[in-house]
């Protein structure tokens, strides 16, 4: 009998256990889909992916430096977001600390009167995408890294960044930090409570949250499955296991999804020698993929050059990207042929499956389709584990594809098929699935 109780008592849990749900500003940053990275600092001039700290301010001169041609630039691609390298690891400011005089300050760009921070954010601002910032922990100059008076250092930095230059959308905090570096204890609870109290509706990054986590490598891939909960106890930014992030965990505690942060180059930043190694606009669809399409969100860094201006390769690669996007995903073909609430292209409508119950998309005539794309209404958490999609040969159901998470968004590629019906049957759930969005597509060129 107690038995029996305490299997009932479980099962019952199992079924009511609330599943974590994402905050607001969670939920509107995972919409925003494809993000821009800029990383710029003195390693534009020193061909260096990690400077030392010891760089003359003096090298630091992009005669040409134009933020509305950038943004605009990132804009047109449809990034939404477009976030500065304002201090990395060299501890070199791209904007005028009072704290420091390691900055742009120093160096003969607009004779020392310049600054990127302000005049990124004010493009951005102007064109109507988001302005994020990236200050780096681990600082090569700052005499202070390694003591308690860098945490005050680095919170007076933050607090500029977070005052001076309006809305900001995104915060940064790399977990990077080399191998001889000195001890440091960063505060990041007093971080995260200034970011917080002065930017309420910033989301902020590092490899374990609060808001968003890192997806585990720098290649541009979230994990097949991708679910958007962890648990982070015991983890702090630098010490997670990369596979953990990139796969996240079902039965996670708290809503951290993944981002996927990854460079249109080798390097982060520019390097001339990598001028014919810029990702084609095909490769860069590649990555839209494997990370939008597998429950992430791309971050995709794209690195002013000396000039400071975005290179021609680099623009046009972003072009083709969006071209291929647009023309993919123009036309979805079930759309006014299925539910309108799946192709109304609102989260928040759904239509709800439990298992074994399947989705039975008439299309009324034959259609050519090799691409699907389903979202959860994940305000309510995510829940797919396990689906199937068929599509019917006429005789019977044959099998497209057989995938697990879907979460915010599950893209799907596949040899064409045609067919006047297709079927999703979910196999397993953690809750019955409230799916928001289904659709198929022709893609235009095969890509
Ligand atoms: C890493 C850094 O070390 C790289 O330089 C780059 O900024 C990348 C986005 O994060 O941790």
């Amino acid at each position: 009998m107690t038995v029996f109780f305490i299997f009932f008592f479980y099962a019952f849990q199992a079924i009511s256990q609330p599943l974590p749900v994402p905050s607001p500003r969670q939920l509107a940053w995972q919409q925003l889909e494809t993000t821009a990275f800029l990383h710029f600092t003195v390693n534009t001039f020193t061909d260096k992916e990690w400077g030392e700290g010891n760089e003359d301010p003096k090298i630091f001169n992009p005669a040409n430096f134009d933020a509305r041609r950038i943004v605009k630039t990132l804009k047109d691609a449809g990034f939404k977001v477009a976030i500065i390298t304002a201090k990395h690891h060299d501890g070199f400011c791209l904007w005028p600390s009072k704290y420091t005089s390691h900055s742009v300050k120093s160096s003969p760009w607009k004779n020392g009167k310049g600054d990127v921070v302000k005049d990124i954010a004010e493009a951005c601002h102007e064109y109507g995408i988001k302005f994020g910032v990236y200050l780096s922990p681990w600082d090569r100059n700052q005499p202070l890294y390694g003591t308690n008076a860098y945490n005050t250092y680095y919170k007076n930095q933050l607090r500029e960044l977070l005052t001076n230059y309006g809305e900001v959308s995104e915060v940064w905090f790399d977990g990077a930090k080399g191998k001889n570096a000195k001890d440091m204890q960063y505060d990041f609870p007093g971080f995260w409570k200034l970011v917080r109290r002065l930017q309420p509706k910033a989301v902020m990054f590092s490899d374990v949250g609060p808001d968003i986590r890192w997806v585990g490598n720098e290649a541009g891939n979230a994990g097949e499955t991708c679910w958007s909960t962890i648990t982070t106890d015991g983890m702090a930014p630098g010490n997670a296991d990369p596979k953990y992030l990139n796969t996240g965990d079902p039965n996670g505690k708290l809503w951290i999804p993944a981002e996927t942060d990854v460079s249109i180059r080798p390097g982060w930043f520019y390097h001339p020698a990598e001028d014919d190694k810029v990702k084609t606009g095909k490769q860069l669809v590649d990555l839209y993929y494997n990370s939008v399409g597998r429950n992430s969100l791309l971050l995709l860094n794209v690195p002013p050059n000396r000039q400071g201006l975005l290179s021609d390769t680099d623009i046009a690669s972003l072009k083709e990207f969006r071209t291929i996007l647009n023309e993919t995903f123009r036309r979805n073909l079930a759309a006014g042929n299925e539910s309108a609430l799946l192709s109304d292209k609102k989260l928040s409508t759904f239509l709800t499956f439990k298992v074994n119950e399947p989705l039975v998309i008439d299309f009324k005539k034959p259609v050519t389709f090799d691409r699907a794309m389903f979202q959860e209404n994940i305000a309510a958490g995510q829940r797919s584990e396990e689906a199937l999609l068929e599509y019917w040969d006429g005789k019977e159901w044959q099998k497209i594809n057989e995938f697990t998470t879907i979460g915010y968004k599950r893209l799907l590629r596949f040899p064409a098929v045609t067919a006047s019906r297709a079927r999703l049957t979910f196999l397993k759930v953690k809750q019955p699935v409230l799916l928001a969005e289904a659709g198929f597509y022709k893609a235009s060129d095969g890509e």
